[in-house]
Protein backbone atom coordinates (compact mmCIF):
# COMPACT_ATOMS: atom_id res chain seq x y z
CA UNK A 1 0.00 0.00 0.00
CA UNK A 2 1.40 3.62 -1.01
CA UNK A 3 1.12 5.34 2.26
CA UNK A 4 0.44 9.17 2.23
CA UNK A 5 3.01 10.15 4.64
CA UNK A 6 5.41 9.32 1.94
CA UNK A 7 3.58 11.31 -0.42
CA UNK A 8 5.04 13.93 -2.76
CA UNK A 9 3.11 16.68 -0.54
CA UNK A 10 3.78 15.69 2.69
CA UNK A 11 7.54 15.46 1.34
CA UNK A 12 7.59 19.42 -0.27
CA UNK A 13 4.91 20.35 2.88
CA UNK A 14 7.71 19.56 5.46
CA UNK A 15 10.80 20.68 3.33
CA UNK A 16 8.98 24.25 2.97
CA UNK A 17 8.26 24.33 6.55
CA UNK A 18 11.81 23.18 7.65
CA UNK A 19 13.15 25.40 4.62
CA UNK A 20 10.59 29.01 6.29
CA UNK A 21 12.11 27.81 9.84
CA UNK A 22 15.71 27.86 9.31
CA UNK A 23 15.38 31.27 7.32
CA UNK A 24 14.28 32.55 10.81
CA UNK A 25 10.59 33.51 9.77
CA UNK A 26 8.74 30.85 12.28
CA UNK A 27 9.81 31.16 15.96
CA UNK A 28 8.33 28.85 17.80
CA UNK A 29 4.86 28.13 16.63
CA UNK A 30 4.60 31.15 13.78
CA UNK A 31 3.35 30.46 10.16
CA UNK A 32 0.90 28.10 8.73
CA UNK A 33 0.54 26.17 4.92
CA UNK A 34 -2.99 25.00 3.34
CA UNK A 35 -1.65 22.86 0.00
CA UNK A 36 -5.16 22.28 -2.08
CA UNK A 37 -4.63 18.42 -3.62
CA UNK A 38 -7.08 17.34 -6.55
CA UNK A 39 -8.99 14.06 -5.42
CA UNK A 40 -6.73 12.13 -8.61
CA UNK A 41 -3.93 12.58 -7.17
CA UNK A 42 -5.18 11.17 -3.48
CA UNK A 43 -6.88 7.63 -5.74
CA UNK A 44 -3.63 5.66 -4.65
CA UNK A 45 -3.55 6.35 -0.97
CA UNK A 46 -5.72 3.46 1.11
CA UNK A 47 -5.07 5.50 4.16
CA UNK A 48 -6.96 8.49 3.23
CA UNK A 49 -10.07 6.92 2.70
CA UNK A 50 -11.65 7.16 6.17
CA UNK A 51 -13.07 10.28 8.20
CA UNK A 52 -11.24 10.46 11.82
CA UNK A 53 -13.17 13.47 12.43
CA UNK A 54 -15.25 16.59 11.53
CA UNK A 55 -14.31 19.91 12.69
CA UNK A 56 -16.36 23.20 12.77
CA UNK A 57 -14.64 25.84 9.87
CA UNK A 58 -16.56 28.57 11.48
CA UNK A 59 -17.77 30.54 8.37
CA UNK A 60 -19.25 29.17 4.59
CA UNK A 61 -16.28 27.78 2.34
CA UNK A 62 -19.30 25.99 0.17
CA UNK A 63 -16.92 27.66 -2.59
CA UNK A 64 -14.69 25.26 -1.38
CA UNK A 65 -16.82 22.08 -1.11
CA UNK A 66 -15.36 19.11 -1.77
CA UNK A 67 -11.54 20.36 -2.09
CA UNK A 68 -8.85 18.67 -0.30
CA UNK A 69 -6.18 20.30 1.69
CA UNK A 70 -3.19 19.29 3.82
CA UNK A 71 -2.16 22.61 6.19
CA UNK A 72 -0.40 22.49 9.51
CA UNK A 73 -1.99 21.99 13.10
CA UNK A 74 -2.07 24.55 15.44
CA UNK A 75 0.17 25.61 18.07
CA UNK A 76 2.70 23.45 15.83
CA UNK A 77 6.20 24.54 15.54
CA UNK A 78 7.46 24.25 11.61
CA UNK A 79 10.77 22.99 13.27
CA UNK A 80 9.35 19.69 13.84
CA UNK A 81 7.32 18.73 11.17
CA UNK A 82 9.89 17.52 9.19
CA UNK A 83 10.25 14.82 11.68
CA UNK A 84 6.66 14.20 13.06
CA UNK A 85 4.20 14.90 9.94
CA UNK A 86 1.71 12.30 11.13
CA UNK A 87 1.10 15.10 14.30
CA UNK A 88 1.56 18.44 12.89
CA UNK A 89 0.11 18.07 9.22
CA UNK A 90 -3.18 17.11 8.26
CA UNK A 91 -5.38 16.08 5.06
CA UNK A 92 -9.02 17.70 5.11
CA UNK A 93 -11.63 17.36 3.17
CA UNK A 94 -14.52 20.51 3.03
CA UNK A 95 -18.03 19.25 3.31
CA UNK A 96 -20.28 19.50 0.75
CA UNK A 97 -22.33 22.26 2.85
CA UNK A 98 -18.72 24.01 3.27
CA UNK A 99 -19.76 24.67 6.95
CA UNK A 100 -17.10 22.04 8.38
CA UNK A 101 -13.91 20.08 7.66
CA UNK A 102 -13.36 16.31 7.16
CA UNK A 103 -10.11 14.89 8.21
CA UNK A 104 -8.76 12.01 6.51
CA UNK A 105 -5.60 11.85 7.04
CA UNK A 106 -2.55 13.20 9.96
CA UNK A 107 -3.04 15.17 13.35
CA UNK A 108 -2.69 11.58 14.77
CA UNK A 109 -2.08 13.02 18.89
CA UNK A 110 -5.53 15.06 18.61
CA UNK A 111 -4.44 17.94 16.69
CA UNK A 112 -6.69 20.70 14.62
CA UNK A 113 -5.61 23.16 11.21
CA UNK A 114 -3.90 26.27 11.85
CA UNK A 115 -5.75 29.15 13.94
CA UNK A 116 -5.36 30.88 10.56
CA UNK A 117 -7.49 28.27 8.56
CA UNK A 118 -10.32 31.03 7.94
CA UNK A 119 -7.48 32.83 6.52
CA UNK A 120 -5.93 30.34 4.26
CA UNK A 121 -9.29 29.08 2.90
CA UNK A 122 -10.87 32.30 2.36
CA UNK A 123 -7.42 33.80 0.22
CA UNK A 124 -8.33 30.35 -1.63
CA UNK A 125 -11.78 30.89 -2.57
CA UNK A 126 -10.64 34.45 -3.65
CA UNK A 127 -7.65 33.27 -5.67
CA UNK A 128 -9.35 30.67 -7.46
CA UNK A 129 -11.97 33.02 -9.34
CA UNK A 130 -8.60 34.27 -10.80
CA UNK A 131 -6.66 31.72 -11.48
CA UNK A 132 -7.56 27.85 -10.83
CA UNK A 133 -4.07 26.68 -10.95
CA UNK A 134 -3.44 28.46 -7.82
CA UNK A 135 -3.11 25.90 -4.85
CA UNK A 136 -1.02 27.42 -1.74
CA UNK A 137 -1.13 29.79 0.57
CA UNK A 138 1.71 30.35 2.89
CA UNK A 139 1.51 32.45 6.25
CA UNK A 140 5.13 33.00 8.15
CA UNK A 141 6.85 35.91 10.13
CA UNK A 142 9.61 37.16 8.05
CA UNK A 143 11.74 39.58 9.89
CA UNK A 144 12.83 42.37 7.57
CA UNK A 145 9.25 42.77 5.94
CA UNK A 146 7.66 43.02 10.10
CA UNK A 147 10.26 45.57 10.36
CA UNK A 148 9.22 47.55 7.42
CA UNK A 149 5.98 47.94 9.20
CA UNK A 150 7.20 50.08 11.79
CA UNK A 151 9.51 52.36 9.78
CA UNK A 152 7.17 52.94 6.85
CA UNK A 153 3.78 54.29 6.44
CA UNK A 154 0.94 51.42 5.60
CA UNK A 155 1.09 52.24 2.47
CA UNK A 156 0.90 50.03 -0.55
CA UNK A 157 2.27 52.18 -3.04
CA UNK A 158 5.30 53.34 -0.76
CA UNK A 159 5.87 49.89 0.25
CA UNK A 160 5.54 47.88 -3.18
CA UNK A 161 7.68 51.24 -4.85
CA UNK A 162 10.24 50.57 -1.88
CA UNK A 163 10.59 47.10 -2.40
CA UNK A 164 10.59 47.17 -5.79
CA UNK A 165 13.49 49.31 -5.51
CA UNK A 166 15.95 46.94 -3.64
CA UNK A 167 17.05 44.81 -5.98
CA UNK A 168 15.86 44.03 -10.13
CA UNK A 169 14.31 40.86 -9.48
CA UNK A 170 10.90 42.44 -6.65
CA UNK A 171 9.35 43.98 -10.06
CA UNK A 172 10.08 40.96 -11.92
CA UNK A 173 8.40 38.33 -9.42
CA UNK A 174 5.56 40.44 -7.90
CA UNK A 175 4.89 43.45 -10.27
CA UNK A 176 1.25 43.55 -8.63
CA UNK A 177 3.19 45.02 -5.84
CA UNK A 178 2.50 44.04 -1.95
CA UNK A 179 -1.28 44.48 -0.36
CA UNK A 180 -0.69 45.79 3.17
CA UNK A 181 -4.03 45.12 5.91
CA UNK A 182 -4.33 47.25 8.68
CA UNK A 183 -2.97 46.01 11.75
CA UNK A 184 -5.77 43.17 12.51
CA UNK A 185 -6.28 40.57 15.71
CA UNK A 186 -4.28 37.63 14.00
CA UNK A 187 -6.41 33.92 13.97
CA UNK A 188 -10.52 35.44 13.49
CA UNK A 189 -11.90 35.44 10.50
CA UNK A 190 -12.38 39.59 10.15
CA UNK A 191 -8.38 39.15 9.77
CA UNK A 192 -8.99 36.58 7.25
CA UNK A 193 -11.83 38.59 5.12
CA UNK A 194 -9.64 41.79 4.54
CA UNK A 195 -6.69 39.22 3.88
CA UNK A 196 -8.53 37.63 0.73
CA UNK A 197 -10.11 40.69 -0.27
CA UNK A 198 -6.47 42.03 -1.17
CA UNK A 199 -5.97 38.40 -2.40
CA UNK A 200 -8.27 39.95 -5.27
CA UNK A 201 -5.49 42.34 -6.26
CA UNK A 202 -2.14 40.55 -5.37
CA UNK A 203 -0.52 37.61 -4.51
CA UNK A 204 1.07 39.10 -1.46
CA UNK A 205 -0.16 40.66 1.73
CA UNK A 206 1.46 42.49 4.32
CA UNK A 207 -0.08 41.87 7.82
CA UNK A 208 1.49 45.12 9.72
CA UNK A 209 3.45 43.69 13.02
CA UNK A 210 2.78 40.08 12.46
CA UNK A 211 3.71 38.70 8.74
CA UNK A 212 3.03 37.90 5.25
CA UNK A 213 0.67 36.11 3.33
CA UNK A 214 1.49 34.42 0.22
CA UNK A 215 0.28 32.57 -2.69
CA UNK A 216 1.23 30.72 -5.42
CA UNK A 217 0.85 27.60 -8.05
CA UNK A 218 3.21 25.49 -5.74
CA UNK A 219 4.85 25.45 -2.98
CA UNK A 220 8.27 26.36 -4.57
CA UNK A 221 6.83 28.93 -6.01
CA UNK A 222 5.12 30.33 -3.02
CA UNK A 223 7.95 30.02 -0.73
CA UNK A 224 9.94 31.88 -3.63
CA UNK A 225 7.68 34.93 -3.56
CA UNK A 226 8.10 35.43 0.32
CA UNK A 227 11.51 34.66 0.19
CA UNK A 228 11.84 37.75 -2.52
CA UNK A 229 9.50 40.36 -0.87
CA UNK A 230 11.89 39.25 2.40
CA UNK A 231 15.58 39.40 0.17
CA UNK A 232 14.02 43.14 -0.54
CA UNK A 233 13.12 44.21 2.69
CA UNK A 234 16.55 42.78 4.03
CA UNK A 235 18.62 44.92 1.42
CA UNK A 236 16.77 47.72 2.89
CA UNK A 237 17.68 46.82 6.90
CA UNK A 238 21.42 46.31 5.24
CA UNK A 239 21.30 49.78 3.79
CA UNK A 240 20.38 51.08 7.21
CA UNK A 241 23.25 48.88 8.93
CA UNK A 242 25.43 51.15 6.53
CA UNK A 243 24.43 54.58 7.61
CA UNK A 244 20.95 54.66 5.85
CA UNK A 245 22.37 57.24 3.71
CA UNK A 246 20.90 56.08 -0.13
CA UNK A 247 22.85 57.68 -2.94
CA UNK A 248 21.35 56.23 -6.15
CA UNK A 249 19.01 53.83 -6.73
CA UNK A 250 16.83 51.89 -9.46
CA UNK A 251 14.36 54.98 -11.24
CA UNK A 252 11.02 54.64 -12.04
CA UNK A 253 12.59 54.45 -16.02
CA UNK A 254 14.46 52.17 -15.08
CA UNK A 255 11.73 50.03 -13.31
CA UNK A 256 9.71 50.32 -17.21
CA UNK A 257 12.16 49.03 -18.64
CA UNK A 258 12.62 46.01 -16.70
CA UNK A 259 8.63 45.51 -16.63
CA UNK A 260 9.26 45.67 -20.77
CA UNK A 261 12.42 43.29 -20.31
CA UNK A 262 10.96 40.90 -18.58
CA UNK A 263 7.28 41.24 -19.69
CA UNK A 264 5.76 41.86 -17.19
CA UNK A 265 2.83 44.76 -16.30
CA UNK A 266 3.91 46.62 -13.25
CA UNK A 267 0.63 48.12 -10.88
CA UNK A 268 -0.40 51.35 -12.85
CA UNK A 269 -1.51 52.57 -9.86
CA UNK A 270 2.45 52.15 -8.46
CA UNK A 271 4.46 52.90 -10.94
O1 LIG B 1 0.41 29.72 13.30
O2 LIG B 1 1.54 32.42 12.87
O3 LIG B 1 -0.64 33.91 12.96
C1 LIG B 1 0.66 30.73 14.22
C2 LIG B 1 0.63 32.03 13.56
C3 LIG B 1 -0.58 32.82 13.78
ZN1 LIG C 1 1.45 34.45 12.33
Amino acid sequence: MVKFVDSKFVKKISEITHESYTDGWDERNGGNISLRIDAVDLKDFEDVKDIKKTLALGFNASPLAGEYFLVTGTGRYFRNVINQSTLDLGLVQITDDGQKAKLLWGFEDGGLPTSEFPSHLMTHIERLKIDPTQRVVMHCHPTNLIALSFTQELDEAQISRLLWKMQAESLVVFPEGIGVIPYMTPGTTDIGRATATKMQDFRVVMWPHHGIFGVGADLDETFGLIETVEKAATIYSQIGAQGGKIKQSITDNQLRELAAAFNVTANPKFL
